[in-house]
């Protein structure tokens, strides 16, 4: 089997979501803050039609006073800015056998982008939090079936991760207003979490003082090995380093040919729990490994930092690989770790290089 094969073939529903749902090109993961048409994009129903003469963000729930925002009265509350990395909860769910059927990501699901918005707390201290506050709910625009479940797209923070200054109903990503595919006209960003709990198309923002049992929380999400497992939820994303592939690809199997001479690997790597303090690059399959130099973050600690390595490889094939260690001591398996919906599995990426 070489590299570009998996256990099992893509099924035609598999290739339909991929096909919707593109990934980063990992190219670009030289760009600091990714360029909106090579962010990812994951919408599980359809991107909805939204009338912005329309649309109105609802404040409600266990409120003193329920409210209700245009985009204009959003935009005249004072703005705060977060550049965050934002990565899919399934990215790498592709190579697990058997298969989870559902986006097969390999490794693409990321991005960095520059969320402009109002911060959470600001909209939820307007609306005066109710004592018996648990949970806030996200409610968006888009609609679908799901596992049988007629829905629309929702999902729940406990009231502490809402309080979070950085957590943003955004309105722009990197200057300008968020294109359709990511959200328009406001959506959630929950820096550190993976992306299934930043709400796009946002409708209402419900303050609930029990905690939420919709699909999203209760079916989907959850870590378990089995249908009738209670599991546990996922939330931060765990770390991953990811490189840019070096030399140029064939263009059927991306297997790389690097010409013999001193070169530079680079690539970005993040965490959802702590800082990254360290990244290591082996040329062996994951054998033996070497750190490689880990260079000072965007500016931003839920963004993604930059490293390098070089490397003055003999002529030969290679797999080369990157790992990523946080500050709270979570690092990355070289072997998959299966559970049943494919989540949070941050195995080290593997490129073939030859080298001639
Ligand atoms: N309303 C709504 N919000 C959503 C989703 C969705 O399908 N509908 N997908 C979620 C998932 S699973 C991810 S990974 C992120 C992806 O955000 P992006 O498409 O802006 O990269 O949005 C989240 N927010
Ligand atoms: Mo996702």
């Amino acid at each position: 089997m070489t590299d570009a094969e998996l256990p099992e073939p893509v099924t035609l529903a598999e290739l339909q979501l991929a096909a919707r749902n593109h990934g980063l090109p990992l190219e670009a993961l030289r760009y600091a803050v990714t360029p909106v048409g090579l962010h990812y994009v994951l919408t599980h129903y359809d991107i909805p039609a939204v009338d912005v003469g329309e649309w109105r963000l609802g404040v409600r729930g266990e409120v003193e006073r329920s409210l209700s925002f245009s985009l204009d009265e959003l935009r005249d509350l004072p703005a705060a800015e977060v550049v965050a990395t934002m990565e899919c909860a399934g990215n790498g769910r592709a190579r697990l056998a058997p298969r989870p059927v559902s986006q097969p990501w390999l490794l693409e699901a990321v991005g960095t982008a520059r969320w402009r918005g109002v911060p959470l707390p600001t909209a939820l201290k307007r609306a005066g939090l109710g004592d018996r506050a648990r949970q806030v709910l996200f409610t968006g625009l888009d609609r679908g079936l799901e596992g049988g479940v007629a829905q629309c797209y929702e999902r729940a923070l406990p009231i502490g991760e809402a309080l979070r200054e950085e957590v943003l109903l955004a309105y722009e990503m990197n200057g300008s207003p968020l294109p359709p595919q990511h959200g328009f006209p406001l959506r959630l960003v929950v820096p550190g979490w993976y992306g299934m709990t930043s709400v796009k198309w946002l409708s209402s923002v419900t303050v609930l003082d029990h905690p939420f049992s919709g699909y999203q929380h209760e079916r989907a999400y959850r870590f378990r090995l089995a249908e009738d497992e209670e599991g546990t939820p996922l939330s931060r994303m765990q770390p991953r380093a990811l490189m840019v592939p070096p030399g140029v690809p064939d263009f059927v199997t991306r297997e790389r040919i690097v010409d013999e001479a001193p070169l530079r690997l680079e690539g970005r790597a993040w965490s959802g729990w702590a800082p990254v303090v360290s990244v290591e690059v082996s040329a062996d399959g994951g054998e033996a490994w070497t750190r490689a130099d880990l260079e000072a973050d965007v500016g931003s600690p839920w963004a993604w930092r930059s490293w390098s390595f070089e490397w003055a490889p003999t002529p030969g094939r290679y797999l080369v690989c990157c790992r990523a260690v946080d500050a709270a001591g979570n690092g990355q398996p070289v072997g998959q770790v299966w559970n049943l919906g494919g989540y949070a599995n941050n195995a080290v990426q593997r490129v073939v290089v030859s080298v001639v």
